[in-house]
This record gives C-alpha cells, structure tokens and sequence, in this order.
C-alpha cells in the first residue's frame, strides 16, 4: 500500500542535489570555527533573514532553548502563547534548562493581545520573579499553521522592548508565513531581537536548524549550544544540504500550501468535519472530527488502515501538513479516502 505521509514536514527526505552537495562538501572542525561549509550556510541565512549572524543547531527545539538561555537569567519569567511550541511541546526545556518559569497567553490564531502581554510583564516588586523574555510563534503550529503579520508582530513585540524586554521569535516555518503574505521574510524578523527558523521542515534539508541575532548574542549562544553538547564537528556535511535548503527550496514552498488549499477545499464540503478559515493559509490544516462521532485517535488509525497518516492535535482534531514530498494526486486520493471514512463510520 501507498503511504502518504501528512504526519508532519519533517519527514521530507533530501533531495538528490543535496545529496550530492553532502558528498562533495569541504568539511573541518566546526569547535575550531574551521568548517568552511557550516559558516558559508550561517552567513548566507543570516543575510536572508536579516540579522547580523546565525548559529546552526541540530533542531528547532535546540535552537528554542539555546536562544531562552542566552536571553534568560535562573528563576526569570518567559511569557509565551498558550499553544505554543516551546511550552506545549518542548519537554519542560524551559524549566530544566533555564530554571525559568512560565507564563502563558491564550491566543487568536497565535496573536497574543499587547494588552494581556502588558498586563502579564511584571512590576519591580520584591514577590515577583522578573520578565525576562517575550516568545511568539510563526507559522503558529498548533493554530493550523496561522500566519502572523509584520504589524502584529510589531505589536506584541513593542510591549515588551519598551520594558526592556527581549523577544525571541520560534520561526520554524517563518518562510511559509512570509510567502503566504507575498513578503520578504526580513519583515517578519526585524521587529524580534532573535528569531530560529528551520532548514529540516518544508525545505527538505535532513538535519538543522539556525538561531538568528546579533553578533554579541550569537556568539554567547554558541557558547550555550555547546554547554548542551551541539558543539558540531564536521557539520559542514548537513550544512551543505542546508545552503541547498536556502538557496534552492524556499520559492517552492508556494507548492505546499497549494495543497493544502486543495485538501481544504475537499474537506470543508464534507459532512461532520469544521475547519476554521485562513485568511493566509500556509501548509498546515487542522481539522475537527468531533461532529463526525469519531475520536480523533481512531480517525487517525482509520485514516493509517487506508494509507494517509496524519496526527491527532487533541482529542477531536487531527493536523495535515503538506510538504514536498506528496503530489497532488495523492492529495486528492486523501480527501477520497477521508469521505470514504465517514460515509463508512457515520449515520451521514
Ligand atoms: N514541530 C514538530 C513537532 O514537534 C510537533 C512538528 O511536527 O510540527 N517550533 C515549531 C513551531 C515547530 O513546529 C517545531 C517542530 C519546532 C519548533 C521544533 O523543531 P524540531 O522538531 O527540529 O526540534
């Protein structure tokens, strides 16, 4: 049986290109500042994305969590979006590594309001631990992949620079949210002071992440990534899938969210299912189940018995992400095969 894999973008596979530029790659130690493959990739993105230097990390949660410790001092406050990443699904890092803690905002399509942001900044008082750290999210994952714009950024960020506040922006899909708003991506990162972006999601590289900043921050932050042992060696072999991932796969992305649409436009006509309108679709869709009778666990095993897997998000809804890796052929078959399920396992 055909699978087709919608579970996540991370499990796009190299393309042949990259392949062939991890074989060829120049390589030396990357501790030693010595591998000429990593630091092209690191001055390439930090050009693109519009900061004075990157670092390369193993992952986006690497790049989360090395960026909340260079912010952050022991027993500080992060203030992030309720649903989002870095406190939803990056394993307490927060807590273990930076002895933070955390406050969370409930947001609109990830758009947390300035005014709770403002009302949530602690005051100099000796009972309160200190707002170190403001972190929003682009594409916002658990929000279906929702776009936020320059303004809103600007916005949410505003409150907190004022106060003296950094803001770190979790940029995993920071380019789909760019191409979904026809922009340059630089728009979207000037307004944060550090910004992580990944190269192993939509853009196909097989391995890494960047975290982006200023110089004085980047190179603190190497110290930080070393300390949790992504010191790196001859990394220049993925970082050379990675420079293709910049160079080569970003435009495509347009692809991805094509699809997605199509597979929206399949769904919304489909009895028992809701998904909520984009204005800015990217390559993520969530969809609830919960008028279909059906768990989103067993649609989701109903869904692997037929070959489409995809993830529940809770206990009613189940996520699809496009990516390069499916044709539209195959989306298409998957709209089938989601009406079959409900045809088959409801009173519609
Ligand atoms: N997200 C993964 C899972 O962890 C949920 C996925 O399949 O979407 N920030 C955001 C917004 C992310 O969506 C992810 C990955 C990360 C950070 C972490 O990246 P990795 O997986 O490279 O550590």
């Amino acid at each position: 049986m055909e699978l087709i894999d919608l579970r996540s973008d991370t499990v796009t596979k190299p393309t042949k290109e990259m392949r062939q530029a991890m074989a060829n790659a120049e390589v030396g130690d990357d501790v030693y500042g010595e591998d000429p493959t990593t630091r092209k990739l690191e001055v390439i993105a930090a050009e693109m994305i519009g900061k004075e230097d990157t670092l390369f990390v193993a992952s986006g949660t690497m790049g989360n969590q090395v960026a909340a410790l260079t912010h952050l001092q022991r027993g500080e406050e992060v203030i992030l979006e309720a649903e989002s990443h870095m406190f939803y699904y990056e394993a307490g890092g927060l807590a273990l590594l930076s002895a933070a803690q955390t406050r969370t905002i409930p947001g609109k399509r990830g758009f947390m309001d300035p005014d709770l942001i403002a009302q949530a900044i602690r005051a100099d008082d000796l009972h309160f631990p200190r707002t170190g750290l403001l972190c929003l999210e682009n594409t916002h994952n658990r929000a279906g992949g929702a776009v936020i714009t320059p303004e809103q950024t600007t916005l949410m960020a505003k409150v907190a620079q004022e106060r003296g506040i950094p803001v770190h922006l979790d940029g995993a899909r920071v380019f789909n949210a760019a191409l979904a708003l026809g922009i340059d991506v630089r728009e979207l990162t000037a307004p944060v002071d550090s910004v992580m972006f990944c190269l192993s999601k939509g853009l196909g590289a097989p391995v890494g992440s960047l975290l982006a900043g200023t110089k004085k921050f980047i190179a603190k932050a190497r110290k930080n990534r070393k300390i949790l042992g992504g010191g790196l060696r001859q990394a220049g072999i993925i970082a050379a899938a990675g420079i293709i991932a910049l160079e080569k796969m970003v435009g495509r992305l347009a692809e991805d969210h094509y699809h997605a649409r199509i597979l929206r436009e399949e769904l919304v006509k489909l009895p028992g299912l809701t998904i909520n309108p984009d204005r800015y679709p990217t390559n993520i869709l969530i969809c609830s189940v919960a008028k279909t009778g059906i768990s989103a666990k067993r649609f989701s095993q109903l869904l692997a018995e037929r070959g489409v897997l995809a993830n529940p998000t809770s206990t009613s809804e189940i996520r699809f992400v496009t990516h390069k890796d499916v044709t539209e052929a195959q989306i298409k078959t998957t709209g089938k095969i989601i009406n079959q399920i409900i045809m088959e396992n409801t009173q519609h």
